[in-house]
């Protein structure tokens, strides 16, 4: 693994477009817990579960209280180093984009500008009926209200089965398709569109590097697979 890390690092110096993609994985260290990990579990419901328009319609103050549960432990939670690594790392290389699926706001916290949150915000709520839209950080009620029309709040989140925002998916293909080097980062590879990043990153040319402390169902496409925590691997990686 060290030799693997020492060319990653090299490859790194030398290049002038990175894009970077992460997961979960990347905010354990913060105490975020993951999507898929043992802790991953909300009172015996499966994020995936609740993390859907149909469950919002049939059960929306028991989504609203997965949600204030989460923004409630995430607002605890501090950046780590994988977080600070990455915004080091933007500084570093002339073209990058950090793309990531969490939902956190770590990234933005660390520093990171160049950043995509292409599954949303747990700190941004937007109307269920007018163009209300707004970041918010303060506690919300268990049925939060427009307070434009007085129709019912909902997470700023992309949920399973709802199209990204237009015009994200096509910003982070055209930046991974112009990438010298491919991060994929603390993410099991599972939800789509992101787990078809990877390849279409290498399909471009790009070198591919997982950084994971487990296989994932794709690691055989890359190049490289570092396997370790993310904060201890981007600690040595971007320095
Ligand atoms: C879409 C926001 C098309 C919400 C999230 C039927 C209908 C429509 C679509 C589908 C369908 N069936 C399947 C799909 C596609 C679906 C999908 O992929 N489903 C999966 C479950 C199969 N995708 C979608 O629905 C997407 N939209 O396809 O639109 C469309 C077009 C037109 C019209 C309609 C539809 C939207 C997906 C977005 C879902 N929203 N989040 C919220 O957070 O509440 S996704 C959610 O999963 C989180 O964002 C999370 O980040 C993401 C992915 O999980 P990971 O980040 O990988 O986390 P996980 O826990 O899985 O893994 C953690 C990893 O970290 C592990 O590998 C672990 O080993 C590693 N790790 C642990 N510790 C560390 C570490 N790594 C490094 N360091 C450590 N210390």
């Amino acid at each position: 693994m060290q030799a693997e890390l020492e060319m990653v690092k090299a490859l790194l110096g030398g290049s002038k477009r990175v894009v970077a993609l992460t997961g979960a994985g990347v905010s354990a260290e913060s105490g975020v817990p993951t999507f898929r990990g043992r802790d991953g579990l909300w009172r015996n419901h499966r994020p995936e579960d609740l993390a859907r328009p149909d469950a919002f319609k049939a059960h929306p103050e028991l989504v609203w209280e997965f949600y204030n549960w989460r923004r409630e432990l995430v607002a605890g939670c501090k950046p780590n180093a994988a977080h600070y690594a990455l915004a080091e790392l933007e500084r570093q290389v002339p073209n990058f984009l950090l793309i990531t699926q969490n939902v956190d706001g770590l990234h933005a916290e660390a520093g990171s500008v160049k950043l995509m949150e292409m599954h949303g915000s747990l700190w941004r709520v937007r109307c269920t009926k007018c163009t209300h839209a707004r970041e918010e950080r303060d506690p919300l009620p268990p049925l939060p209200e427009c307070p434009v029309c007085g129709h019912l709040l909902r997470p700023g989140v992309v949920w399973f089965g709802e199209p990204l925002v237009p015009g994200v998916l096509k910003v982070t293909i055209d930046q991974i398709t112009k990438a010298e080097i491919f991060l994929s980062i603390g993410t099991s590879s599972l939800v789509q569109p992101a787990a078809s990043f990877p390849q279409l990153a290498k399909d471009h040319g790009a070198v591919t590097v997982e950084i994971n402390p487990d296989p994932t169902p794709i690691s055989g496409l890359f190049d490289f697979a570092l396997h370790g925590k993310a904060g201890e691997v981007l600690s040595e990686l971007i320095t």
